[in-house]
């Protein structure tokens, strides 16, 4: 999930990404949506990725943007296609084994980080984007003349994934929220100093004391981070919050507390989410979470064990929770 070339005097730093085009809703722009002219290459367990499966289920697009996922776990070539679980063999487009040799196609001369998630054009043989950020705001709405009115953001429930009104609160939250706990729990556990460590481990549960304080607020009434509506903040948050208990607790030393045991709204918000199973969200969260819950601590296991030790020594996996993801509370509605 990251080499050495990320550290800063032991601090963890990650690097912007390199492809930022946008799908339109116009047909005579560079890249103008089409049903299915995009495909989506992503490895499900990294968190970014997952944003952009999340918005893809909850916007329906899934006949629109194809899906070609990588192993869930890194090989030291990068992401790669096993031919195990929901990864088939090879990539379906080019019989490319790693997503690097998607890279050079796109851009032989390419020298960054060989990152997922990336969005392709099919018809020109290129990376649309690779920022996941920009992915979901583009899947809200570039593709809403393709789409039933009913998913169409002007329809949606108090206005959509990015609402106009909420657009600086929203962007307001995910600043911190990206920076202290998207992030911060990579900082955290990638650190390679007790200081680095300590810098970042503080301010991540001040961050989610923060976000509890959020979530309990109408007398814990409130159903999503902006009330009655799921945003994209709530997206954002919840991949974190999800591999939170199962793999940044033990792997990345986040274990000043847990979700379940020390914050009951945010792990209310959580289990809403994951699930959910009814129109709201056709079961987008679930759907993209519980195939993986169990491989999540592996695959950070061996990304920190490659980051902080050099690949040195033994390698051992966590082995908790016991319990992965609690059933929602009685009387708690999804
Ligand atoms: N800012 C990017 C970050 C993507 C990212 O860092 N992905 C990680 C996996 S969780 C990755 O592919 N790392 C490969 C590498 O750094 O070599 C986004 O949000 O899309």
């Amino acid at each position: 999930m990251a080499t050495a070339s990320y550290q800063e005097n032991g601090h963890f730093t990650r690097p912007a990404s390199s492809f930022r085009n946008f799908i339109s809703p116009d047909p005579d722009s560079q890249f103008p949506a089409e049903k299915g002219r995009y495909a989506l290459y992503l490895a499900p367990s990294c968190p970014w990725a997952h944003r952009t499966i999340i918005v893809r289920i909850l916007k329906g697009l899934e006949d629109i943007v194809d899906l070609y996922e990588l192993h869930p776990t890194m090989s030291p070539e990068g992401w790669y296609f096993s031919g195990e679980g929901s990864s088939p063999p090879a990539d379906p487009l080019y019989g490319f084994k790693f997503i690097k040799e998607l890279y050079k196609k796109a851009d032989p001369t390419f020298a960054g980080r060989f990152t997922v998630p990336v969005l392709w054009d099919k018809k020109t043989h290129a990376i649309v984007n690779n920022e996941s950020s920009e992915i979901i705001r583009m899947f809200a709405t570039a593709f809403d003349a393709l789409l039933p009115p009913a998913l169409r953001e002007t329809n949606r429930p108090g206005g959509g994934l990015y609402p106009s009104a909420l657009r600086a609160q929203i962007d307001e939250l995910n600043a911190w929220v990206y920076d202290k706990i998207n992030n911060g729990v990579y900082k955290t556990g990638f650190a390679t100093t007790q200081e680095a460590h300590d810098a970042n481990l503080y301010p991540l549960f001040d961050a989610l004391d923060r976000v509890e304080g959020i979530l309990a607020a109408e007398g814990g009434g409130r159903k999503y981070l902006f009330g009655e509506t799921i945003t994209e903040a709530d997206v954002r948050l919840y991949t974190t919050i999800a591999r939170f208990d199962v793999a940044y607790h033990s792997v990345f030393l986040c274990n000043l507390k847990s979700i379940r045991h020390d914050y009951p709204a945010i792990y209310l918000w959580f289990r809403r989410l994951y699930w959910d199973e009814t129109d709201e969200t056709h079961g987008a969260f679930y759907k993209t979470t519980k195939p993986f819950l169990g491989v999540y601590v592996q695959g950070y296991a061996m990304a920190r064990h490659q980051f902080v030790n050099g690949g040195q020594g033994t390698l051992i996996i966590p082995r908790g929770p016991k319990v992965l993801v609690d059933p929602l509370p009685a009387g708690a509605q999804t």
